[in-house]
């Protein structure tokens, strides 16, 4: 089994589309591991996405990742990671194919609804930055029924 830290940014929770992007999780049958809302800080959002730091996107990205609240959830099933980039689409909405949840719920490149991990080491790595190991629940069934 594989992990991904999964992330509904700001404007999917600000926009009321929360709830229809954890059923389409539950339903691309991820077992939900850890889950919680919350506002980063400027510098939670900047630590983050410190790949990033050279970008010319970076403070308009960290920004608006600490704009409002969101909710990181880490996510398991094999190929957990190319699965839910699959699931989430292109970066930029207009790219992003049918059925995807980018195509579906983004607002432009900057705004797009969710965050997929990159790699099973980055997947492990996000989901401790977010929670503790004792907050992710190891075994027995997802703790939410879809
Ligand atoms: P993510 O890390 O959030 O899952 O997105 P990603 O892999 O598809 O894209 P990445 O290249 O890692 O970029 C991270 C986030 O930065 C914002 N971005 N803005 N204005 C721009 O041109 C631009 N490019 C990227 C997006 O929020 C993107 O998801
Ligand atoms: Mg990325």
């Amino acid at each position: 089994m594989e992990r991904t830290l999964a992330i509904i940014k700001p404007d999917a929770v600000q926009n009321g589309h929360a709830g229809k992007i954890l059923d389409r999780i539950l339903a691309e049958g991820f077992a939900v591991r850890a889950m919680k809302l919350v506002t980063l800080t400027q510098a939670q959002a900047e630590g983050f996405y410190a790949v990033h730091a050279e970008r010319p996107f970076f403070g308009e990205l960290t920004e608006f990742m600490a704009s409002g609240p969101c909710v990181p959830l880490v996510l398991e099933r094999e190929d957990a990671v190319s699965t839910w980039r699959e699931v989430i689409g292109a970066t930029n909405p207009a790219d992003a194919a049918e059925g995807t949840i980018r195509k579906q719920f983004a607002t432009s490149v900057g705004e797009n609804a969710v965050h997929g991990s990159d790699s099973a080491e980055n997947g492990v790595k996000e989901g401790r930055y977010f929670f503790p190991e004792s907050e992710i629940v190891q075994n027995g069934a997802a703790v939410i029924d879809a």
